[in-house]
């Protein structure tokens, strides 16, 4: 296990375990983009059964600087792609199987899309992650475990061996239900090759999924846990112990995760509930921006990631942070002089752990303006109202809880969130 562990489990909250580093600093980074392409996208389908033709793989103009730049006006600071889906079709010319770009006509079988994205990342200075599944419905070998394990982890090896640093492997469960697969030959061999990449939600995990394709944590947001659900499809894992957990949000732009013709992005005011529901309550959100069938981003998505952008700009990007001094076992915090604003941002201090359980939100002259459970990375909370004070007094219930900032904000004219009359069907599983 690679993430700390006290030797006898009681409440999280008695006991809080700590971040490593590469865990605060991936909290800290809180916003990823997702790539999903693959065979997929040229068939119009969510999930295929391994037996759609490489053939079909043939981006016409595949173009992963402007997958970047998107991912860069996003302001994300990393991404994720998926190297293999679960149809088993692997993006990277490997060793381990035919059913790969290299049996596909583009760029002549000559190209690999996972080292063209990590060396446009390298050179911009983007994180780079990558979804390897676990299930493969293409590989003979995967009716057998004993053999499968030494297929996955040879596939593993050559994506944590020749494509430079990675920041996270995405171990997805569908599929996987009742399946063991060999984490610990996994773990081994991720702190052999890539000891800092983030993990998650499988075997040696350091990061875990929110419990929804929604885009949406709830308040309390716990990184300390001892269950995550393995998948939206069936069983959920029980680590047995308490582990030091932080959530990522997953969702879609769009309707779907590969890139579907006649669907639609999601609207502004929903993409900034998403991101006040996740990134908002201290987890981090990682944001499906699909490659199309000419392997571009469309650019009816690339505009409305621009405006998301500069919503959350116009909404977050003149911020004012206030004095901290702790005094009668509240946190005052003297903003210097009288100040509009009707958003307030709290940040914990957590590399004690994360300590803080519920909160309340005091202008000067005593009035209540918020109430919230965990505090965590970042927490932010947008008022019934506009309000104005020179100061404010945060009351926190959780022993040795501290706050590192506290910023305001005025978004006054920006666009406002709203999740209602957003499409929110419950996650089934693909036809296949
Ligand atoms: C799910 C998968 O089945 C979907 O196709 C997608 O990859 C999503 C991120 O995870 O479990």
């Amino acid at each position: 296990m690679r993430s700390e562990s006290h030797p006898e489990p009681s409440s999280p909250w008695d006991r809080p375990l700590v971040p490593t580093p590469a865990q605060l600093a991936w909290q800290k980074d809180g916003l990823g983009v997702f790539f999903h392409v693959g065979v997929n996208t040229f068939a119009g389908r969510e999930w295929s059964d391994g037996t759609l033709p490489p053939q079909i793989f043939d981006p016409s103009d595949l173009d992963v600087e402007q997958w970047v730049d998107v991912a860069e006006d996003l302001g994300a600071r990393y991404v994720v792609l998926t190297a293999k889906h679960h149809d088993g079709f692997c993006l990277w010319p490997t060793a381990t199987t035919d059913y790969s770009v290299a049996s596909s006509p583009w760029r002549d079988g000559q190209g690999d899309l996972v080292g063209e994205l990590a060396e446009a990342c390298r050179r911009r200075g983007m994180k780079l992650g990558l979804y390897l599944s676990p299930w493969d419905r293409n590989a003979p070998q995967y009716e057998d475990p004993a053999d499968y394990d030494e297929f996955y982890l040879a596939q593993l090896r050559e994506l944590c061996t020749d494509y430079g640093q990675l920041h996270e492997l995405w171990f997805d469960g569908a599929g996987s239900a009742g399946r063991e697969y060999d984490w610990e030959r996994i773990g081994a061999l991720i702190d052999e090759l890539q000891p800092g990449a983030m993990v998650f939600n499988m075997g040696p995990a350091t990061i875990r999924w929110v419990g929804n394709e929604d885009g949406l944590a709830s308040d309390p947001v716990r990184y300390v846990t001892d269950s995550t659900d393995l998948n939206n499809y069936d069983d959920v894992i029980e680590p047995g112990e308490p582990r030091y957990l932080p959530p990522e949000c997953d969702v879609s732009l769009r309707q779907g995760w590969f890139w579907q013709p006649g669907e639609e992005s999601k609207t502004l005011p929903h993409l900034l509930a998403i991101h006040d529901r996740s990134i908002g309550l201290g987890a981090n959100l990682l944001l499906n921006i699909p490659p199309d069938r000419r392997g571009r981003i469309d650019e009816a998505d690339a505009a409305r990631v621009r405006e998301v952008a500069q919503a959350l700009r116009d909404r977050f990007g003149s911020p004012h942070e206030g004095v901290l001094h702790v005094e009668d076992g509240a946190v005052h915090v003297d903003l210097g002089e009288e100040l509009e604003f009707d958003h307030v941002e709290l940040v914990e201090r957590l590399e004690e752990g994360q300590r803080a359980h519920s909160h309340r939100i005091l202008a000067q002259d005593g009035t209540e303006l918020a109430l919230g459970g965990t505090i965590g990375i970042r927490r932010l909370h947008r008022l019934p109202a506009a309000v104005r004070t020179a100061g404010l007094r945060i009351e926190i219930a959780g022993e040795g809880a501290r706050l590192e900032a506290v910023r305001v904000h005025d978004a006054t004219g920006a666009p406002v969130p709203d999740l209602a009359g957003a499409d929110r069907a419950p996650t089934v599983a693909p036809e296949s």
